[in-house]
């Protein structure tokens, strides 16, 4: 009798990367057309490399006429895609994505999302701790990452350039943020902390990195590595904020396990999406509120207002309410601009290199 070879556990070279069983069947289809997987590692100047079976792989976007249940792109790292070679090697599908980042494209009509790295289990958001707090950022990053299906992870670099008591003030602030998020601190410098950060990576699994130009995201890569491969660059002599070395998003896997995406810092967070990741970041004001007197209660004058009492109470930080409210209010805005549309939505962009930084 014929054996099934397509059955049998082969060796893949996507396995490192995270290639599963649930994305070899749901594969299945474009490699009845001869279309070959690969993951996303970078984009730049409009094409991307791609790991495949047979190495990295040098494409093109060109979506497939028609194809449907598929992401409609551009590709961004982290994708995993059907590639085609007919006549040059192109991707030609994105695989719906399990996980994504996304932001409101910062071009004034608001109208478009902005997908900046997909297919991530966690994220790691980057603080460096030279820097004043900047808890409203953190917030909104806690809200995007929530928003996004993965899982975030605060990560404070730099122990070395701040005191033991400044390290811990700020771990009491970050813990803070969203309840249930770890918080993590580690050096470059002298190596303290790594190894906790990489307790936090599992076999097979993608980790991205956010966070401001500067704080330290590929050093981190780099430390986690063992070598030098993402670019970094010496603020020394600067203004102490680094330049924006990374010019493209880029995924790497780590000898112990597990893939890395680093990205370049965005100066905004539109947010983009549900309400979700505000309900799973404020928790907290959340569950007060079902205390508020009103059902409907907005937290701003209601008499028996839970809310209100706890910020009286000295036990939540008027700041953090402020920052609730205006990301709502946000969110309300987007929902009215998009229901006033008529038109649907124009494609997803990428952001432009301006706005690196
Ligand atoms: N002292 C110290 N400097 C660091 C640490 N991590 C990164 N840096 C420096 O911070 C600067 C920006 O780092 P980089 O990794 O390029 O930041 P990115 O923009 O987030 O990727 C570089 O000069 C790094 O050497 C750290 O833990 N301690
Ligand atoms: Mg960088
Ligand atoms: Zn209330």
């Amino acid at each position: 009798m014929h054996q099934r070879t397509s059955d049998a556990k082969q060796p893949n070279a996507l396995e490192p990367y995270g290639w599963s069983d649930h994305l070899s069947t749901r594969f299945r289809r474009l490699a009845a057309i001869g279309m070959l997987p690969g993951r996303v590692l970078r984009v730049d100047r409009g094409e991307c490399t791609v790991a495949t079976d047979a190495g990295p792989m040098r494409c093109v976007w060109t979506p497939l006429e028609g194809g449907t249940d598929c992401e409609a792109g551009p590709p961004v790292a982290g994708d995993w895609v059907g590639i085609h070679h007919d006549p040059v090697p192109s991707v030609a599908v994105i695989l719906p994505r399990s996980t994504a980042i996304r932001r409101t494209d910062p071009d004034p009509s608001g109208r478009r999302q902005q997908v900046l790295v997909a297919n991530m289990d966690s994220v790691f958001i980057v603080h460096g701790l030279d820097r004043p707090e900047q808890v409203a950022r953190m917030e909104r990053s806690v809200v995007m990452v929530w928003e996004s299906g993965a899982e975030p992870v605060i990560v404070l670099t730099k122990t070395d350039l701040a005191t033991d008591h400044a390290i811990a003030t700020t771990m009491d602030v970050m813990n803070g943020i969203s309840p249930g998020v770890p918080v993590l601190a580690l050096s470059n410098l002298t190596g303290d902390g790594i190894e906790d950060v990489r307790a936090h990576i599992g076999h097979g699994s993608t980790v991205a990195l956010i966070g401001e130009s500067g704080t330290g995201k590929s050093t981190s890569i780099n430390r986690l590595l063992g070598s030098e491969i993402q670019a970094t660059r010496d603020t020394r002599e600067g203004d102490g904020k680094g330049r924006h070395t990374t010019v493209s998003r880029e995924l790497v896997l780590l000898p112990t396990g597990g893939a890395l995406i680093d990205t370049p810092g965005l100066r905004t967070l539109g947010l983009w999406g549900g309400s979700k990741g505000l309900s799973r970041t404020f928790s907290d004001i959340e569950h007060l509120a079902s205390d508020c007197r009103f059902r409907d209660c907005r937290h701003e004058s209601e008499p028996g207002c839970a809310v209100h009492r706890a910020v009286a109470e000295g036990s939540l930080d008027e700041g953090r309410i402020q920052n609730y409210q205006r990301m709502e209010r946000e969110m309300a805005a987007k929902r009215l601009r998009d229901s006033r549309r008529t038109r649907s939505p124009k494609p997803h962009s990428a952001p432009s290199p301006e706005e690196w930084g």
